[in-house]
């Protein structure tokens, strides 16, 4: 009698937690981005728009205050959820540093409609959600799958460019930065000095990693402070 009790406890608060893992291994399992979903990395900081809306959102995505709080995330998620989970696959691949062969004006923040139909949403021009950022700020890339980097370049958005009212094309950026190579990592930190802005701008950074020709391609939102 005098040890049922702890016993019993202990009991319950492990197999809730047990419980609820082997549910969320079948659903990833099953789930069709399965397998994309845990290869690949993003720009976290500045947060990319995928990965910010995850970020905010991934463990409150039926919060209705989405809708006016973060109205760019949410037309995303409307448009398709998966916009917001794979938040790691907007890249192409085999395009041999020839980017504006996939990647067409209107169509950078998505890498080029990366997911098929799926991502466009993206590209939509609207408040998305900024991130303060000084005229040298640390660009960030995560990376489950540790693939390294042949080179990174980041480009921002030319004083002048509005991202609430104008369509992304190539014509509106100024590369600040051309990196080396980075050995195969889960997280890749570089500065980079963009003078000269203020306010809304986008932060668009490819990354060409070092397992095959696969070539990444984000949008983060910042505010020039
Ligand atoms: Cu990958």
């Amino acid at each position: 009698m005098y040890a049922a009790t702890p016993v019993r406890r202990w009991t319950v608060r492990l197999a809730a937690p047990a419980v609820a893992a082997v549910v969320g291994l079948i659903a990833l399992f099953l789930s069709p981005w399965a397998q994309s979903a845990s290869a690949h990395g993003s720009i976290v900081e500045p947060a990319g728009r995928a990965y910010g809306c995850w970020d905010r959102w991934g463990d409150d995505h039926m919060n209705p205050a989405m809708e006016q709080e973060d109205p760019m995330c949410y037309q995303a998620f409307q448009a398709n959820p998966n916009t917001m989970w794979n938040w790691m696959s907007l890249f192409q691949e085999n395009l041999a540093g020839n980017w504006q062969s996939k990647i067409s004006n209107g169509n950078l923040c998505s890498a080029g409609d990366a997911q098929g139909g799926l991502a466009s949403s993206l590209d939509n021009v609207g408040p998305w959600t900024t991130t303060d950022v000084g005229s040298n700020f640390n660009v960030h890339l995560y990376d489950t799958a540790s693939h390294g980097a042949d080179f990174f370049e980041v480009y921002v958005t030319k004083q002048g460019f509005n991202p609430e009212t104008d369509a992304l094309g190539w014509d509106d950026l100024e590369l600040v930065e051309t990196t080396g190579s980075y050995p195969p990592a889960s997280d890749i930190e570089f500065s980079v000095s963009a003078p000269g802005r203020s306010g809304h701008h986008i932060v668009y950074t490819i990354w060409q990693a070092s397992h095959l020709d696969q070539t990444y391609f984000i949008c983060s939102d910042v505010n020039f402070t």
